[in-house]
């Protein structure tokens, strides 16, 4: 790409997000500077964990029941002590802390709440795969403490922004604040983001579909249904589409986003601890539904929109189908009974 316009006008985050021309709130770019300045950091510690001797788990397991890697205990350490600094974040909720952190004197007329998933896709941290950082951002809207439950659960489309940071062969700052997309990648020589990818849109079908395929056997028949239309060969349809999986949400949906297709967590048959899947509403899935949603896309339970849920708890999972809007309202028609 070189020689292009867009890239070589050199625009970096910080001059965007402070553009007069940028639709958005006054607080709201200060904090996603912030937000952007710590994934440098994260970035950086993730690229020389090995030698650091920050591989590994730390034994701890968290609230989810799963094993806690040093980069996610270092990475949300870093991440609270920034937002905190900022003055602006009141309430944050983290998938590496049980309850949620209230900073009192944080919580004025304005401020925010934060939800994040420091590191996610964790596993792949070991064999230098791609991780990320996942945040949601809402405004608060009582005062103190009593107000934080009331202030945290609230659905999606209350998010005044969302974005990630995705820790590849580039590392890449991708935001939506309720306008547009745009993605930034870290340029090393500037130790800045700069605009590569403005105003992403998603394509309305993809051919890749990304889900954890060894699953099988425990999903509904619905999610067993879509996936065996998707992957059955049809020449008029552009089947069979081709699957693609990470095991890092973060990379699997940036593919998706750029490249089209559907990616999946679906919940297991039955009642049993996994029937809403694995990922969570607050820091992983609200946030991406509606990055999603601003680039054109669609992100639903199957049976509902993603951002309409009305969340009952911190940690509490759903169920997800998210990417390209034709192959979405393909896959809810299974669940719908219509196919
Ligand atoms: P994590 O935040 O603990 O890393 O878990 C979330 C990750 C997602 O990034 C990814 O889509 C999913 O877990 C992969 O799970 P699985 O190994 O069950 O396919
Ligand atoms: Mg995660």
């Amino acid at each position: 790409m070189m020689g292009d316009p867009m890239i070589s006008k050199g625009i970096t985050l910080t001059r965007h997000l402070l553009d007069d021309r940028t639709p958005i709130e006054g607080d709201l770019g200060a904090l996603l500077i912030k937000i952007g300045t710590v994934s440098k950091l994260i970035s950086r510690e993730v690229n020389r964990a090995a030698l650091h001797g920050k591989l590994g788990y730390t034994g701890e397991i968290n609230v989810q029941g799963e094993q806690i890697a040093q980069l996610d205990l270092w990475s949300n350490d870093v991440l609270v002590d920034a937002l905190k600094e900022t003055g602006l974040v009141c309430t944050m909720v983290s998938e590496e802390m049980e309850a949620p952190l209230h900073v009192d004197r944080n919580c004025l007329p304005g401020s925010y709440v934060v939800c994040f998933d420091p590191v996610d896709g964790s596993s792949n941290i070991d064999i230098n795969g791609t991780v990320g950082t996942i945040f949601s951002v809402r405004h608060r809207r009582g005062h103190g403490r009593e107000h934080m439950a009331a202030d945290i659960l609230r659905k999606g489309t209350e998010q005044v922004a969302a974005g990630y940071v995705m820790y590849g062969p580039s590392t890449m700052f991708v935001y939506a604040a309720g306008h547009a997309v745009h993605g930034f990648t870290w340029d090393h020589t500037l130790d800045d983001y700069v605009l590569t990818h403005p105003d992403i849109r998603i394509p309305r079908q993809g051919k890749t579909y990304s889900v954890n395929h060894g699953n099988y056997h425990r999903w509904s028949e619905p999610t067993r249904r879509v996936v065996d239309y998707l992957s059955t060969p049809d020449k008029a349809t552009g089947r069979p589409y081709s699957l693609r999986y990470v095991g890092s949400m973060v990379a699997d949906l940036h593919r998706t986003l750029l490249e089209g297709g559907l990616f999946m967590y679906p919940g297991e048959a039955g009642e049993g601890k996994n029937a809403k899947g694995k990922l969570r509403l607050l820091y992983e899935v609200a946030p991406m539904a509606y990055i999603v949603e601003q680039a054109g896309g669609r992100a639903s339970t199957g049976d509902e929109r993603i951002l309409d849920i009305e969340p009952s708890e911190y940690h509490q999972r759903v169920p997800i189908i998210i990417g390209s809007p034709d192959d979405v309202i393909l896959a809810e028609e299974f669940y719908q009974g219509k196919r």
